[in-house]
């Protein structure tokens, strides 16, 4: 960035780099294919992105290859090459797959750049840029690529008023005053960003759809929504909407919206064959429903197999998809009634309905039972439907995890979700292997995330949090590439690089997790914020924890009873190997302990301290932690963007700030609650 530009182009800032030599075939781009705009994008990123990191524009060309050159070509094209086994590459690559290799082309040594469709030639050609970023060898370059993720999503929470719900980089890139801004230039370098990471599918709004965004499906709007689907489909994303479950009493005039009612599904289709008509590509409806104060089916005595089913039928002629989302609980429950537990709830709704939801139907679960909490377990609902499509849910932005304003990088927590082991077909039945559909053969599968950018000139607000969905797209592209590479990789791209910054911003990102979680919810008890906005710390605050509160704490002890012995039983919804896990206080995990169980304050954990000690322990080494982040980054200062530099600072200054303060109210609410002072005497407020 970023002096005299408008935003940051984050990891897509191709710099000269003059430090080396450039292979001849560098100089010359030949694409014989067919013109598609996702084919111009190709060409135009790959023209922009040449020139500007090798200083050399290439020259362009149709016709015959003369000179070395990069070739763009889908497997149709086989005559151009005989070095190639084309046969093989066919087997290799899915639609969106591609291969990288140096090839002879009428005696001249070039790059092929192969897909079997376009798209595959987007993400090459993104691909190529990335080597030439990351310095790599470039002239014995042979990679085959398939995405292992069908569905490689982001959902917007954004809202027409141009404000976005749990959003903390500025206003929506989409809306604002209660129209489209029409940002075109914004939009379409959103799209190259998302793309390069390997972005498929974007919902454009809110999945709280309130009365103005529901007219998105209308004539009013969709001319704007098809507008931003030209833009993404260059770039091989499809756009999706989120819907009002109650559209037909909100435009339809109807009374009713019975998923079962011949009137309300005959609506559904007409206003489906209407969206297509504007967006023959249009990828589908997300949908939140039956979940604080959502209209859903229940209020037709009906259930999520009926409406979710509802919505497939119309869809179905269209080839689009109902991503329905297991976020179904009752906000208002009673918690003093110790037997209905929240954690239950995904499960107990879903489960039950296995195999009566239609085959475009995908339920998008949360990563974990409750709410993106710093940390919770994972969900029981993978791995327990068998026939039926799931996609998980991540959240990028960090309504939880600190704002924005906190360093907080989710991969290492996203990677533990992913590699977590529910045992759903025995040992070696991971979430992972869930989400892309290779465990049950699901027909659709993926992954999703709610975004956190914004109309902020760096996009995310935190300019260290743009790694957040950075690496989002590369782990959901491949959920095997370790956390170090990608970090190592946005930092080299979005920073250069300068040996001592990829030192300290890696640093600085793998310990900022669990730095994150010292000073905030101990032992997986979540929940200890401020009520709405959820920032900073308020042990009892929590708006739902109406008529109680979230971790049971008093005098004596603290935590959540999920114990099927005497508890909620929630530990039943996971397989027995799981279940046994948790069940026991012997064999749960520390870090999840208050989580499952109710302990005395005196409870020893596997660590040696007791509950409290770690309580008080781990709040004064967070804001140690912290001040080491900041003098991490400090270092750097010289060796990163000015701009950048300053901007991180000063929100590692508030992150110091606002552990201290997490530090003390957690550290004197335990104290006083449970009148055990500090081991090692520290000054607790
Ligand atoms: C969009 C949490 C958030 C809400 C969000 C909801 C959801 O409750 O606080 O802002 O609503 O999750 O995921 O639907």
């Amino acid at each position: 960035m970023m002096e005299n530009q408008e935003y940051d182009t984050c990891w897509l800032d191709y710099k000269q780099d003059s430090s080396r030599n450039y292979p001849v075939f560098f100089s010359n781009l030949v694409i014989q294919e067919e013109e598609s705009p996702i084919i111009l994008a190709a060409k135009e990123e790959l023209v922009n992105g040449i020139t500007a990191i090798t200083g050399m524009e290439p020259r362009f060309s149709t016709v015959e290859v003369l000179e070395p050159s990069i070739i763009l070509t889908t497997l149709n094209n086989r005559g151009i090459s005989n070095e190639v086994d084309w046969d093989q590459c066919e087997g290799a690559l899915n639609d969106e797959g591609y291969a990288l290799t140096a090839a002879t082309v009428n005696n001249q040594n070039c790059l092929l750049l192969i897909g079997k469709t376009d798209k595959g030639l987007l993400y090459a050609t993104f691909h190529l840029l990335r080597l030439l970023q990351t310095k790599s060898d470039l002239e014995n370059v042979s990679i085959v690529e398939n995405p292992v993720n069908q569905l490689r999503m982001l959902n917007h929470w954004d809202n027409m008023d141009g404000s976005i719900e749990r959003g903390y980089a500025g206003n929506s890139i989409f809306y604002k005053d209660y129209q489209f801004t029409k940002n075109f230039k914004r939009i379409k370098d959103y799209a190259r960003l998302m793309a390069s990471i390997g972005i498929n599918g974007i919902a454009i709004n809110n999945v709280n759809v309130h009365e103005i965004e529901s007219k998105l499906i209308t004539s009013e709007y969709l001319p704007d929504v098809a507008e931003i689907a030209g833009i993404f489909r260059s770039y091989g994303i499809k756009t999706f909407l989120s819907i009002n479950y109650a559209s037909t009493i909100q435009l339809g005039g109807l009374d009713t919206a019975d998923p079962l009612d011949s009137r309300v599904r005959e609506w559904w289709k007409e206003k489906t064959a209407e969206v297509y008509n504007y967006i023959p590509d249009f990828g589908g409806y997300v949908v939140k429903a039956d979940s604080e104060h959502r209209p859903g089916p229940f209020t037709y005595n009906r259930n999520h197999a009926d409406g979710s089913n509802m919505l497939a039928e119309a869809l179905l002629p269209f080839n689009g998809v109902v991503i329905w989302r297991c976020f179904v609980y009752n906000c208002l429950q009673d918690w003093r009634d110790r037997e209905t537990d929240r954690a239950r709830a995904a499960y107990d709704h879903f489960k039950p309905l296995d195999g009566q939801f239609m085959d475009n139907v995908i339920l998008q679960i949360k990563n974990g039972p409750m709410d993106f909490q710093v940390r919770e377990p994972v969900s029981p609902l993978f791995g327990a439907m068998p026939t039926t499509n799931q996609i998980i849910e991540f959240q990028i932005t960090q309504e939880y995890t600190g704002q924005q304003k906190h360093l907080c990088y989710l991969i290492p927590q996203w990677k533990e979700v992913l590699d977590f082991d529910t045992y759903a077909k025995g040992e070696g039945s991971p979430v992972k292997r869930i989400v892309d559909g290779s465990l049950y053969s699901y027909k659709f599968s993926g992954v999703s995330a709610v975004i956190n950018v914004g109309d902020d000139s760096n996009w995310t607000g935190h300019t260290l949090a743009q790694a957040n969905l950075y690496g989002y797209g590369r782990l959901t592209w491949n959920p095997e590439l370790s956390a170090e590479d990608i970090t190592n990789e946005w930092i080299i791209r979005t920073f250069g690089a300068d040996e001592e910054v990829l030192e300290q911003v890696n640093r600085m990102l793998a310990d900022s997790w669990r730095i994150y979680e010292n000073y905030t919810a101990p032992l997986g008890v979540g929940w200890m914020v401020n009520p709405n906005h959820h920032y900073g710390p308020n042990v009892d605050g929590y708006e739902y924890s109406v008529w109680g509160t979230y971790h049971y704490a008093d005098f004596q002890g603290i935590g959540v009873n999920r114990t099927v012995t005497s508890g909620t039983g929630y530990t039943t919804q996971y397989f027995p190997e799981n279940t046994s896990l948790y069940e026991s206080l012997e064999t749960c995990p520390d870090n999840l302990v208050l989580f499952f169980h109710h302990v005395p304050y005196t409870h020893q954990l596997k660590s040696g301290e007791t509950v409290i000690q770690h309580i008080y322990n781990t709040h004064f080494v967070g804001v140690e932690q912290v001040t080491v982040l900041k003098e991490r980054w400090e270092k750097l200062n010289g060796r990163v963007d000015k701009q950048k530099y300053k901007e991180v600072l000063e929100r590692l200054e508030i992150q110091l700030a606002h552990s201290k303060e997490w530090r003390d109210i957690i550290n004197t609410y335990f104290y006083r609650k449970s009148g055990i002072a500090d081991e090692l005497g520290r000054k607790i407020y």
